[in-house]
């Protein structure tokens, strides 16, 4: 008798619904939305090389057609996913300078949905890994239209984060905060069907760290001691018995240390002291999930979902994966 124990995405997100006795399934249609957004996109990135969409934009394809960068298309396919069914207040994007509000003429809702279109985009021409960024949030102004006040929020008020990771398949991963479960698209049906439910980050050996080594001279001496411990240069107890591995592609990276430990990191340094990376669309997404699945994600000081947001690019160090690495990255940070 075949399997059919098949969860799509839909059936998924309709069950975790009925867990919030109050939701009214607006939220739950606005993670069906994303998904649907994820499918088009994954569909175009996937296609990049024979429609030579690869990475220019302003030219020609063969078929005539203006291309887009992807990236470009990316963030359209998500605004007009969202812009026009009355669940979200306004909408922040790491391709738009400002929050992007609702059109008049588009009823407003209760939401707020922060994204990375396609983050790692450069990464398309060399065909590696990339991804889709989500989290949302609850409208908390009392403006009807929303504002930036509903778009600053710390990332502990997250309804739901996720993420869709375009590689060698399409996986999309979302928590709502009943653990992170994660949906491979089926191309032959055109549905997302559950794969890894309930996904925990392995404490367990093998274990990773990824860092951008390139930029060492710049890291703060107890950033260096860190490194220096995991690979078993310092000679204490613990040190060693770790692979490097750094794709470069943020999503790929945290997509393999959900799945296989270790811990990722993006710390800020002598030249970037914030580090590169985003906090209200990349590290509080990331760093939800990472809470979710028994990990920990931390800016080098404190939880990243503790920070409060000044501005909607903001951008902060990352320390991401499991709960003893970065808690003990913390530790010899704190040692200068
Ligand atoms: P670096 C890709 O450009 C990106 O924004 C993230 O996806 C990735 O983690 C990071 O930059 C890589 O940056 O400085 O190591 O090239």
């Amino acid at each position: 008798m075949a399997d059919t124990h098949i969860v799509t995405i839909e059936r998924h997100i309709i069950e975790e619904e009925r867990r919030h006795p109050g939701a009214r399934g607006a939220f739950s249609n606005i993670l069906s939305d994303i998904a649907l957004a994820a499918k088009v996109i994954s569909r175009q990135v996937n296609m990049a090389g024979l429609v030579d969409i690869l990475g220019r934009a302003g030219h020609r394809n063969v078929q005539g057609e203006a291309v887009q960068k992807l990236d470009v298309f990316a963030q359209d396919v998500m605004y007009r996913a969202m812009d026009h069914t009355g669940h979200l207040c306004c909408m922040v994007s790491e391709e738009v300078e400002d929050f992007i509000p609702i059109p008049d003429k588009f009823p407003a809702g209760g939401y707020v949905l922060l994204f990375d279109p396609l983050d790692g985009s450069s990464n398309i021409d060399v065909n590696v890994s990339i991804g889709t960024i989500f989290s949302i949030l609850k409208k908390v102004s009392p403006e009807e239209r929303g504002s930036l006040e509903d778009c600053l929020q710390p990332g502990r008020r997250q309804l739901a984060a996720g993420y869709v990771v375009y590689g060698s398949s399409t996986m999309l991963v979302y928590t709502t905060g009943n653990g992170v479960h994660g949906f491979t698209l089926d191309p032959s049906i055109g549905e997302f069907l559950l794969s890894h439910e309930n996904i925990r980050i392995p404490e367990a050996p093998p274990r990773f760290y990824s860092v951008n080594e390139a930029y060492e001279e710049r890291w703060s001496p107890g950033m260096r001691a860190f490194v220096d411990h995991l690979k078993g240069r310092d000679g204490s107890d613990g040190g060693g018995g770790f692979s490097s591995r750094y794709i470069g592609s943020l999503v790929a990276d945290f997509h393999r240390t959900l799945l296989r430990g270790g811990i990722f990191m993006y710390p800020g340094d002598s030249r970037n002291p914030e580090g590169k990376l985003r906090l209200l669309y990349e590290a509080s997404p990331l760093a939800f999930i990472a809470e979710q699945a028994g990990g920990r994600a931390s800016d080098g000081r404190r939880d990243i979902l503790e920070v409060e947001p000044a501005g909607l690019h903001q951008r902060t160090p990352l320390f991401l994966g499991a709960a003893e690495l970065v808690t003990m990255a913390e530790r010899f940070l704190a040692e200068g």
